[in-house]
């Protein structure tokens, strides 16, 4: 038998949770900067609207504090109580960069790399599992509401159903969930339909995943029933479609600000002031079509649609998931496209593709959005994608075009983009083109439109939606 990992601290005694938050990463992470027990905030959106739901409901965050060191992780964080689980290095190699990030990643994303089917890893997968439905049944009040997130955690539901009837359970995806003919390759897609069905409520990004789970559950399953709503064991569970939103709040109030205005001058200045800025804005992850836009670009340098004196593109790749070997060899292949674009095309001092392999700092970002002419989010699938939707958050002058792969989540929603198939590169040419040279008035109208999408909503009211949601089920 595996040893029970004893990374961090058990939970001190503490009254049961009403709302109970679960996933993956806790919202703090460890920052070596500030010593050996130093933690900061996790970034992101998510992060702070569901802070801000569990504030308000004697809230506890369920996850992982993202080591297997031996670290005190800190009981509460902004006045919500965190419990940490733990899961030790062997179960990060197998639970984490095996089954949930080399298995079940590539396989929810169209398979675009090959997904690795090991049993050991779903044995891990199945008892890390295991691990968060235990601290879940612990910490929950009686009739506690509990959101479980993600795809790392989907046999979570069912565990805490069996022992805990009383709780009300819901779940979201954050990325696509894939049709019959992707999925039945899993050996385990019984197991995994069934652990979400423990679920009052399964939400999904896009009505397609939302009809793809419930079709499956109707295959794979007893489960009986619509696109909506379907009967399992005697219950009812509803599936639909919640797509989340940016942090418009924060993202419209940084735009704002006098600071991160200038410094967005001063990149145009870096840039040599070309005409058209492009950007890009990623993790370095090979569903997210990063080489299809260098690739493209480097044709439009050939053929002269694009002009490397006064067209340049700006392309921010941040670190993810770098011991796994998929990700290596995107990265790999991705820096060779972009040399060779700049070799090919690049003046002195003046590189035609600006990569960076690096994390920006959120003020950083929004200048960059700020700076950016046409922003190019051109995924091969993706179950949202937040970055268009904050890249338009930011343009409140109606400047700006979106290029936006129609595998996206957001394209179901953002109508005024120019919509691209990213396996179609005769076509994110033509879109790039169309782009660069829309006049001011297509701009305008194009951007209006998407900001009429993008700004009725904020995260915080996509979680209260959600939630809104599991109580009436
Ligand atoms: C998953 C799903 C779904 C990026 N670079 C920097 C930075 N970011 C921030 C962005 C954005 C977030 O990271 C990335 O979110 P995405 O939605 O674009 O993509 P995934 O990471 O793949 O997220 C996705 C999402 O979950 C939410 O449900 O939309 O489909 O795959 O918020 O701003 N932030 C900073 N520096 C960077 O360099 N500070």
């Amino acid at each position: 038998m595996t040893p029970r990992p004893d990374a961090v601290t058990p939970p001190v005694d503490e009254p049961r949770a009403s709302l109970v938050v679960v996933a993956n990463r806790l919202p703090v992470q460890p920052d070596a900067e500030a010593g050996v027990n130093g933690w900061r905030p996790s970034p992101g959106g998510l992060v702070s609207a569901l802070t801000s739901v569990l504030q308000r409901g004697n809230g506890l965050w369920i996850g992982w504090p993202g080591t297997s060191q031996h670290r005190h992780v800190p009981a509460h964080y902004e006045g919500i109580r965190l419990r940490p689980v733990p899961i030790s290095a062997d179960e990060y190699e197998t639970f984490y960069l095996g089954f949930s990030n080399a298995t079940l990643w590539p396989l929810y994303h169209d398979a675009i790399r090959p997904p690795a089917f090991h049993r050991t890893w779903w044995q891990s997968y199945a008892r890390v599992n295991r691990r968060f439905a235990d601290a879940v049944t612990e910490a929950a009040a009686p009739g506690a509401t509990v959101w479980v997130h993600d795809y790392q955690l989907q046999l979570v539901p069912r565990m805490v159903r069996e022992r805990r009837p009383d709780v009300r359970l819901g779940f979201f995806m954050h990325i696509p969930f894939p049709p019959l003919e992707l999925f039945n390759q899993l050996p385990w897609r019984r197991e995994i339909v069934e652990g979400l069905l423990g679920a009052d409520l399964v939400g999904f990004q896009t009505r397609q995943s939302a009809a793809n789970f419930s079709r499956l559950a109707r295959r794979l399953t007893t489960a009986d029933g619509t696109d909506a709503l379907v009967q399992y064991e005697g219950r009812r569970v509803r599936t639909g479609a919640f797509p989340i939103t940016a942090d418009v709040a924060r993202f419209a109030a940084a735009a704002q600000d006098p600071a991160v205005r200038a410094r967005a001058k001063e990149i145009r200045q870096d840039l040599g002031d070309p005409e058209v800025i492009l950007l890009g804005v990623d993790r370095l992850d090979y569903t997210k079509g990063i080489q299809q836009r260098a690739k493209a670009l480097a044709e439009l340098y050939a053929d002269h649609s694009l002009d490397p004196e006064h067209h340049v593109m700006v392309q921010i790749a941040v670190p993810s998931r770098e011991s796994d070997a998929h990700y290596e060899r995107e990265r790999h292949e991705l820096e060779q496209v972009v040399s060779q674009v700049n070799g090919d095309y690049g003046l002195v001092g003046r590189p035609v593709i600006h990569y960076l392999h690096q994390n920006m700092p959120f003020d950083e970002l929004v200048a960059l959005y700020l700076a950016a002419d046409v922003m190019l989010v051109t995924p091969f699938r993706d179950g949202m994608n937040l970055v268009a939707k904050e890249y338009v958050t930011c343009r409140t002058d109606l400047t700006g075009r979106l290029i936006l792969s129609e595998f996206a989540g957001a394209a179901t929603e953002l109508r005024g983009a120019f919509i691209v198939n990213p396996h179609d590169l005769e076509g994110v040419k033509e879109a790039i083109r169309s782009a660069v040279r829309a006049g001011p008035r297509e701009t305008r109208e194009r951007m209006a439109r998407l900001r009429r999408q993008t700004m009725r909503r904020d995260v915080y009211d996509w979680a209260t939606t959600f939630l809104g949601a599991l109580e009436s089920t």
